[in-house]
């Protein structure tokens, strides 16, 4: 099929109604109205995630378990991972990457616009089946957000209908959901690019996504199975993971690092990608190495692959294989290296303007540097075997999944905010947003570094008092990250509501998105762009496109 056979019958289409906030409640097929939808649903999710690390917070404040019940404890652990994993940060990236890459490859929407809305709209449906589980006798799954058998197949109630089960129903269904993304995402980077628009010529952020979905697609379907598979043993008796009947519990832990391990490249690729399209806009410098960068993007989704032992070190795995992981995980280093290179290359020297978007993109990444150095520690084995299951963990991957990724997602919602509203937000609170969030991230999760290395383990309500000083800095910080949504959430309905009119580039900046209106019409562009030149042509006096820019404009740009 080529280009102009899928796109036919969506430009012969009548009138669209023009987009309203009741839009946002119906079965839309336009990308932009699911890439908010997105992006609005999982930020609510967001929030009962956060409630949940704040009554974590809350008991970890003091060394006894005095605030809520052990198994709620366990509740909220398990519950606060999987929701901040599968209903914020993987379905607030689609929604993103719903919206911005069909502008950014010049296309009108996606290459399957039904099959987009079937898989938005099974987020609330999994996300409410989840919390469901919250009503039922015993309460949601306990079994932390990896559910390993064989805790995970106790049922204490003895119920068909347990959290447990609807936990397993859920992680499904949002598998499937994800499966569609994917499939949708790489056919329409493949098919939809406009004319001129070569891979060499996409944003660095296309390519991370392209990336990324590629991931969805490989490592997907073993999530998936394994979930069906615990859900047989959990339901109708079936012994794949029990160890009781013979099964294999190290087998299910496979099956999910197969997939999960590379999901966190799924997760952080795009962040990357925000980072390169927001550090050259405010730096006035094109992003150093863009090949280089662009390319690095599939070079970490095909490492990704042979990587996910490196959690398994402490699984009874022969020491020959941990050997071969350690080596393929520190292998990741390079790409990704390679591109905080290329991020600090671009803003040396640069006209730095230091608004909202850029803080939070210069606080992502020194969150992301330091995440990266206990990355490399946690991949070293000697290092691992010692503080596996330990607070040490916990720290780990908050800077990589708040500092890094929460952060780079605010970047990425101030920056293009303007784009999908019409509406400028408040710099003033986007300011406070941004110092609430840097301050508060780690203070959160700095002291859970020492508290692992001194041996303080995860996933428990009470410990021993020598904990005690780090534990009460950490929930402070807790406490203060819990604040900081406030000014957002004002800011962003306030600015959505009454901000001052947004003009269609407000940031000077170079890219097909912002050469249509703010928000962008139905069909994006009136006339498809042809694409004649490089992307990040800052201080370079070349148009993008050949049809689309007048030539005052580009002078300004520059
Ligand atoms: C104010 C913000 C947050 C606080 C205070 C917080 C706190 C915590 C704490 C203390 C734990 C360990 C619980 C335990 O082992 O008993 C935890 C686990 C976890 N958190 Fe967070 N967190 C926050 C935000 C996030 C975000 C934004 C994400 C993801 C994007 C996230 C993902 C996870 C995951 C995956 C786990 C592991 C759950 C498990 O062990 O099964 N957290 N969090
Ligand atoms: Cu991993």
């Amino acid at each position: 099929m080529t280009n102009t056979q899928i796109e036919k019958p969506k430009i012969a289409e009548p009138h669209h109604p023009p987009t309203t906030w009741k839009t946002y409640f119906t079965f839309s097929t336009d990308h932009k109205v699911i890439g908010i939808q997105y992006i609005v649903t999982s930020f609510l999710f967001f929030l009962i995630g956060g409630i949940f690390a704040m009554i974590i917070r809350g008991e970890l404040i003091t060394p006894e378990a005095d605030l809520v019940d052990r198994t709620v404890y366990n509740a909220m652990f398990t519950m606060h991972g999987t929701i901040m994993l599968f209903l914020w940060t993987f379905p607030v990236l689609v929604g993103l990457a719903n919206y911005l890459v069909p502008l950014m490859i010049g296309a009108r929407d996606m290459a399957f616009p039904r099959l987009n809305a079937v898989a938005f709209w099974m987020v609330p449906v999994f996300g409410i089946i989840l919390m469901a589980s919250f009503f039922l006798p015993g309460g949601p799954a306990q079994a932390g957000w990896w559910s390993y058998p064989p805790v995970s197949l106790q049922n204490p109630t003895g119920n068909l209908i347990n959290g447990q089960f609807l936990w397993l129903i859920a992680v499904a269904i949002s598998g499937v959901s994800s499966i569609m993304g994917g499939v949708n995402f790489v056919t329409t980077i493949v098919k939809m690019r406009a004319p001129g628009m070569t891979f060499f010529r996409m944003p660095a952020y296309v390519w991370a996504v392209f990336s990324a979905q590629i991931i969805q697609l490989f490592g997907l379907p073993a999530l998936t199975a394994g979930a069906v598979m615990l859900l047989l043993d959990l339901s109708i008796g079936t012994a794949f993971f029990d160890p009781a009947k013979g099964g294999n519990a190290v087998l299910f832990q496979h099956f999910f690092w197969f997939y999960s391990h590379p999901a966190v490249y799924v997760i952080i690729l795009p962040v990357f990608g925000i980072f390169s399209e927001i550090f050259p806009v405010y730096s006035r410098k094109p992003l150093f190495g863009y090949k280089v960068v662009a390319v690095s993007s599939l070079l970490i989704a095909g490492v990704s692959g042979f990587v996910w032992v490196h959690h398994m070190f402490a699984s009874g795995t022969p020491a020959w294989m941990r050997i071969v992981f350690m080596i393929s995980t520190m292998f990741v280093s390079v790409p990704t290296g390679i591109k905080v290179f290329a991020w600090v290359a671009t803003i040396w020297g640069g006209k730095l303007r230091l608004t909202t978007p850029m803080l939070f993109a210069l606080g992502g990444l020194i969150m992301f540097v330091f995440a990266g150095i206990t990355g490399i520690m946690l991949s070293s084995v000697p290092i691992d075997i010692h503080v596996n299951n330990t607070y040490f963990v916990v720290g780990h991957f908050h800077y990589v999944l708040y500092g890094t990724v929460t952060m780079g997602m605010f970047a990425a919602f101030y920056h293009w905010f303007p784009k999908m509203t019409g509406r400028m937000y408040y710099e003033g609170l986007g300011k406070l947003h941004f110092w609430l969030s840097f301050i508060g991230t780690n203070l959160n999760f700095l002291p859970m570094h020492p508290l692992g290395l001194q041996g303080m383990l995860r996933r428990v309500a009470s410990y021993d008092p020598e904990y005690a000083f780090w534990n009460v800095i950490a929930s402070i910080g807790g406490f203060l990250l819990g604040m900081s949504t406030l000014p957002f959430i004002l800011n962003m309905i306030g600015s959505w509501v009454q901000g001052e009119k947004a003009p269609d580039n407000p940031w000077r900046a170079i890219g097909l998105e912002w050469l249509v209106a703010s928000p962008p019409p139905v069909e994006n562009f009136e006339e498809i762009p042809v694409v004649i030149s490089e992307p990040y042509g800052y201080g370079k006096s070349e148009p993008l496109t050949a049809n689309l820019e007048k030539q005052e404009l580009i002078k300004d740009l520059n």
